[in-house]
This record gives structure tokens, sequence and C-alpha cells, in this order.
């Protein structure tokens, strides 16, 4: 069962090229030096540090980079390393936290951990906590980011073929995909997000049916079909007020305290396998603010309570 994980596998991801704002390479640091790992050990668990992941210097594949796919050698490079060590870091038995570095790591986070459950026979489900959808492709794309492409790709969209070389690709379906907390998504995007009939969760849901509901919602979906779930956590999927070291800030994010009850409806659900957290800029933080508030949210997701009396998955009133 996924959710007896006794043991926890950190692993620094600093890649930075993915955005436009440099700055996310510190990303892995600010969550260690904001106290991730003694929390985690805190909590019970048995905790790994892999140290940061460094790609090899020189180019892994020899196919021709796309267009409008900004420094696709460097994030290529990054992926294959990170889908490799993914793998085997899944294999091992730990869980594994992926610490950004930009949301491009997830194409190689995700890629490794759903060939891993795929060969258990088990589906990954995905929970893509962010401002965005990040489900373009070099077709659609305004900037060329690829942090605004990881989705996409996990999804099997076409247009990044050569990215993984020789490792083998192993996406989920889209029917397998929760975005959720999204309020800004490209033209061609949205296109093909309804296109693929990828469940999406807008701010607009969330404040007319509140978190609780919609990630009750997310859960069951995940318990009817046995599978395991994978969170990628974009920190601006916050409220620029609560989280403001991100490159890509969007207004009307999610608030503390909704993240918050998030987090302690996915521990409950046991039903996590591993995690990204992404998109923490260090260099336009305030005085380590994110870093805090993100190691307090993962303590959540992995069993810090305030009361210790969680709610029943079913319960529409408060318990007595
Ligand atoms: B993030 C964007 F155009 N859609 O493609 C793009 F608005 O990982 C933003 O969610 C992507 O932070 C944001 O560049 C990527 C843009
Ligand atoms: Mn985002
Ligand atoms: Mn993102
Ligand atoms: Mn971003």
């Amino acid at each position: 069962d996924v959710s007896h994980h006794k043991r926890i596998a950190l692993l620094g991801a600093p890649v930075e090229v993915g955005a436009s704002q440099r700055g996310t390479l510190m990303g892995p640091a600010a969550m260690r030096t904001a106290g991730l790992g003694p929390l985690l050990e805190d909590l019970g668990f048995v905790v790994e540090d892999h140290g940061d992941l460094t790609p090899p210097a020189v180019p892994l594949s020899t196919d021709t980079p796309p267009e409008n796919a900004r420094h696709y050698r460097v994030i290529q490079n990054w992926i294959q390393a990170l889908s490799a060590r993914a793998y085997t870091l899944a294999q091992s038995g730990a869980l594994p936290i992926f610490m950004g570095g930009d949301h491009s790591l997830s194409m190689g986070s995700v890629n490794g951990v759903a060939r891993h459950w795929h060969e258990q026979g088990r589906e990954l489900f995905v929970l893509w906590l962010d401002a965005h959808a990040d489900y373009n492709t070099p077709h659609t794309t305004i900037t060329g980011n690829m942090h605004g492409m990881s989705a996409a790709f996990l999804c099997g969209e076409s247009g990044l073929d050569g990215l993984l070389g020789a490792e083998p690709r192993a996406s989920i379906k889209p029917d397998n995909l929760d975005l959720f907390g999204i309020r800004s998504i490209d033209k061609l995007e949205k296109e093909l997000v309804h296109a693929r009939k990828v469940a999406i969760a807008d701010m607009r849901q969330i404040d007319e049916f509140g978190v609780g509901v919609l990630i009750r919602r997310v859960i069951e979906r995940v318990k009817a079909r046995n599978g395991v779930l994978h969170v990628s956590f974009d920190v601006d999927f916050l409220d620029p007020a609560a989280a403001p070291g991100v490159g890509t800030m969007v207004p009307g994010g999610a608030t503390y305290r909704e993240a918050h009850l998030i987090m302690e409806l996915l521990h409950d659900s046991g039903l996590m396998c591993s995690l990204d957290v992404v998109e923490l800029n260090p260099f336009l933080d305030e005085r380590g603010r994110t870093a805090r508030v993100m190691v307090e949210l993962v303590g959540s997701l992995f069993g810090q309570q305030i009361t210790d009396r969680p709610t029943p998955s079913n319960a529409i009133i408060p318990p007595a």
C-alpha cells in the first residue's frame, strides 16, 4: 500500500532555464534551509537526501531541437537524467520529493514514476496544483518557455517527441490529470485542454464549491480505479500574498488555509506516492517566507496535524 511509505527520498533539481525568470535554481537550497528534512524526520519518516541532481554537461541526444522550445538541449539533459532517477527512486520503495527548479522538471519526474507504477500494473494519476495549465506544446506556446509545456508532454502530446532520447516514455492518460487552481490559460492551450477533456478545477469552481468538495472528488476518482497519485505543486498555485517568491505571479490564488486543507485531505487519503515542489524562486522571495510556507504545507501533506482528529473522508458535517 502506497500510504505505508516510511522512507522519503529528497532530490533537488535546480533547473531554471525552463522559465523566463532566473532564480529557481536556488529552490532546493531554500527548502533545505527552511527545514524540510528535519520536519519530515520529526513526523517519523526516515529521510534520505540525495542532494541535487547534476545532469551531464555534454548533450545526451542529437535530435533536431524543435522550434519554439527555448533551451531545449539543456532541459533535455535534465529530463533524461531526472526520469532515470525518478524511476530508480520509486523502485527503491521510498517516496520521492522532487525539489525544483522550474516546472519543466516534472516532464522527467512524472515520466520516471509513471514508468515504475505502470510496470506494477497501477495507474498513475497526477494532481497539478498551479495557476497555469502548463498544457502548451511547441505548436501552441506564445513564450517558448518549456515550464509551460510539462502537463501536455506528460499526456503524450506531440512536439517534444525526441526529448527523452533513449529513456522510455510513460505517458499518462489526459483523463488521469487534474488541473487545479487554474486562473491563467492561453487561447490555444485552452482549446487543447478542452479537446483532450482534461479535468480542470479553476478558481471560479474553487470559489463556488470550495476546495474540500473538489479535492475529495479527485481522491475518489483515484481510489475508484485503484490508482496512485503524484502531486505536482507549483508554488504559484498559492496567492502571491501568501507566496511572493515566484516568477509568474497571478493574483487571485489559493489562500494559505485552502492549500492547508488540500494537504490534510491528501494526507488522509494515503494515495500520494510522489511529489514535486516547483517554481520556488528564492531570489524573488521576502525573507524566506515562501520557502517556509512550502515547508509547512509539505509537513501537512505528510501528516502534521493540528488536533490529531482527522475528519472521515465521507463526512458532510463535522464529526462530534
Ligand atoms: B508555470 C504561459 F504564456 N502559459 O506558456 C507560457 F502565460 O510552470 C505561462 O505554470 C506558463 O509557472 C507558466 O509561458 C508555467 C504564459
Ligand atoms: Mn504556474
Ligand atoms: Mn507550473
Ligand atoms: Mn511559474
